[in-house]
């Protein structure tokens, strides 16, 4: 992947010199064709790089190239007067995804509201909770029973019929937008479904669309990938290769076997994605979220995740969209090693990432009491370039798998693979001392891996309070379920809540009577929403009124404060094992409980600035401290505060 930069910048511009008279004729009646082509102009030499770095092995490298030109000035010239504005008004304030204004949520259409007639009537309910950011998981059409929860799509330009329309979809982003909320969208782009049009045109032996895809005629080269691949699920589909017997070939499946994985060796392939990215800005998506980004190249001899060349397709899809839809932002889904995790975030590549460090480390550190990794590896990982965020979560739809670096655990003299066993143990309630009700998800007798599953609720204790009944378990839950909300509320970055989280939902075992979903403990935290309980969210005698209080109580405190703005956090050593110490911008301080016992802190020998400062307030509960002596903290309290 050497390539003489200054050499290539020579060719880019000759190019597009030989492009530029074509182009100019395609646009000869569009009215804001300057702009078109200035953006053209800044960013052709990271497009070409990208086309030049995979594709110019192709015989037919220029015809790709030129048509893909072709195709973003068409998505540009299709694009709404009111989301040119969008892009207008983005690019002056590139920095809008650092406002502390910031919050994001996320749900299933089905599951949340039924359809998205029913998201469009919760948009009150989104406003009341002061959402910015609202991320729908897949609604696009996908096979009946087994589609991976929408993770397997049919096609990216049809909403799945039981949700509604494409129509009713882009008339959703703009009444989102309308209140303040910007549509996110998965785009899943390393496989589609065995249904989608590509895949059947493959299965009736159209060679075309076979290069769709990775395909074999044999075992031999799939046996050779597989002596260095990991498996995704290897109990619902063991193996990363599926036979289909209409063609006689073996398909690469990374995930279930329905999910076929794309070739993007194809520059077809890329232009067709292109053109499906382009087709959903162009719909009102303000972010896609990228799904499974380390597994879109592949290499033999190598396990296949994070190649450079996947950040190649990354960056030629981003340097593409910068021209004909810059409002729009990329959100990388990887979830893997810290390092792999942060090579994908970069203003040219994914400006937002989901931080799954921090929320391991979270976890973590509630079930050890101890916050000595969490701070440990914060510092090492939670700095970013500048023009990024993290996106800041609890848990998402997924399982939960401890993808810590075995580096940073060591350094803080934890041993990575027994602490992953012990984990294990604890979130499925088998330790003492646990408090947490979750599933296992994925145990590979090969590697002795498991993964979790749970809601933020159960994980957290409120299940185990609720079979107990008792009150002061119960009490100790919500208190702990509110102090890790206030972290991810309160480090720099954007936080997602999981609609349920925010009421303390508990874990649905229903999914266990549904053949098409028993075999996938993830259902087990992804329940359908209860309208009794979002009613309880305003009575505060309630469960669901207490932690919805408390949350919406720091999010007004948030979305007040500038301090929020921006990433910039900085984890300190409090002195006191089980109390996290953070401030913001030298501005705040904020300490946070681990422990289930009160806890000390000695403001005055903290190694910074804030030993000097005598008293300050905590605008948790608006009172005065005095920082003379140690502050004590009750279990699970935390405190945000100003001087
Ligand atoms: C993602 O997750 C989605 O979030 C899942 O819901 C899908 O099942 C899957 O892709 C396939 O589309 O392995 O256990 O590093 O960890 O992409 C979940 C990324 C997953 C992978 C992640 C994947």
């Amino acid at each position: 992947m050497q390539v003489n930069m200054r050499w290539l910048e020579e060719q880019a511009e000759l190019t597009l010199m030989r492009l530029l008279p074509r182009i100019e004729t395609a646009l000869a009646d569009m009215h804001d064709r300057d702009l078109f082509l200035a953006r053209l102009r800044e960013h052709f030499t990271d497009a070409f790089t990208m086309f030049y770095t995979l594709y110019s092995g192709h015989y037919d490298f220029f015809y790709h190239l030129e048509a893909t030109i072709l195709e973003v000035a068409s998505a540009f010239q299709a694009r709404s007067i009111d989301l040119k504005a969008l892009d207008v008004q983005r690019q002056e304030n590139p920095d809008w995804f650092q406002s502390e204004q910031m919050l994001g949520a996320v749900c299933y259409v089905a599951r949340f509201a039924g359809d998205l007639e029913g998201i469009r009537k919760r948009i009150p309910y989104f406003r009341e909770l002061g959402l910015t950011y609202l991320h729908l998981m897949p609604l696009f059409l996908s096979p009946e029973t087994h589609n991976d929860g929408g993770y397997a799509v049919s096609s990216f330009r049809d909403v799945n019929p039981t949700l509604g329309t494409m129509k009713q979809l882009e008339a959703l982003a703009r009444e989102l937008r309308q209140h303040g909320i910007s549509l996110v969208l998965d785009f899943v782009f390393n496989h589609t479904s065995d249904e989608h049009d590509w895949a059947q045109r493959a299965i009736a032996g159209e060679h075309q669309y076979q290069d769709y895809y990775r395909m074999f005629d044999d075992r031999t080269i799939p046996d050779s990938y597989e002596t260095s691949l990991r498996e995704i699920f290897p109990e619902q589909a063991p193996g990363s290769f599926t036979y289909r017997s209409e063609i006689n070939k073996w398909v690469w499946t990374t995930f279930h076997n329905y999910q076929w994985d794309l070739n993007y060796e194809n520059p077809e392939v890329f232009r067709a994605m292109l053109g499906e990215i382009l087709f959903l800005a162009n719909r009102g998506a303000e972010v896609l979220r990228l799904d499974a980004v380390p597994f879109i190249w592949k290499k033999l001899g190598t396990n296949s995740e994070n190649l450079p060349q996947a950040h190649v397709i990354i960056r030629g899809f981003n340097a593409l969209v910068r021209i004909a839809a810059p409002a729009l932002l990329f959100k990388s889904e990887a979830i893997v090693h810290p390092r792999d995790v942060r090579s994908y975030i970069d203003p040219k590549e994914c400006q937002i990432s989901y931080n799954p460090i921090l929320m391991v480390s979270i976890w973590e550190a509630l079930a050890t009491r101890s916050v000595d990794f969490l701070r440990h590896t914060m510092n090492k990982q939670f700095p970013l370039p500048p023009g990024c965020a993290w996106v800041n979560y609890l848990r998402s739809h997924d399982d939960i798998g401890w993808g810590f670096a075995d580096e940073d655990a060591a350094e803080v003299g934890i041993q990575g693979e027994d602490h992953r066993y012990f984990l294990n143990l604890f979130y499925l309630g088998r330790f003492p001392g646990s408090f947490a009700t979750g599933l296992p998800f994925n145990f590979n007798p090969r590697t002795q891996d498991m993964r979790i599953n749970g809601t933020t609720a159960s994980l957290a204790g409120l299940e185990k309070a609720y079979k107990l009944d008792d009150d002061d378990y119960r009490d100790t839950a919500i208190r702990r379920i509110t102090m890790i909300h206030s972290i991810i509320l309160s480090v720099g970055g954007i936080p997602l809540i999981y609609l349920g989280d925010e009421i303390g939902t508990i874990n649905d075992y229903s999914y266990r009577a549904d053949s098409g979903i028993a075999d996938d403990s993830r259902w087990v935290h992804r329940p359908i929403a209860d309208p009794e309980k979002y009613e309880q969210r305003l009575d505060s005698t309630t469960v669901e009124g207490r932690i919805f209080t408390a949350l919406k109580h720091l999010i007004d405190l948030r979305q007040a404060t500038r301090t929020f703005a921006n990433g910039e956090t900085v984890f300190i050593q409090t002195g006191n094992p089980h109390v996290l110490g953070y401030t913001r911008h030298n501005s705040m301080l904020f300490l946070a409980n681990f422990a289930e016992s009160a806890q000390y802190v000695n403001v005055a020998t903290l190694q910074n600035e804030w030993s000097l400062i005598r008293s300050a307030h905590d605008l948790v509960t608006d009172q005065v401290m005095s920082l003379e002596d140690s502050i004590r903290l009750e279990p699970y309290q935390f405190m945000w505060l100003a001087p």
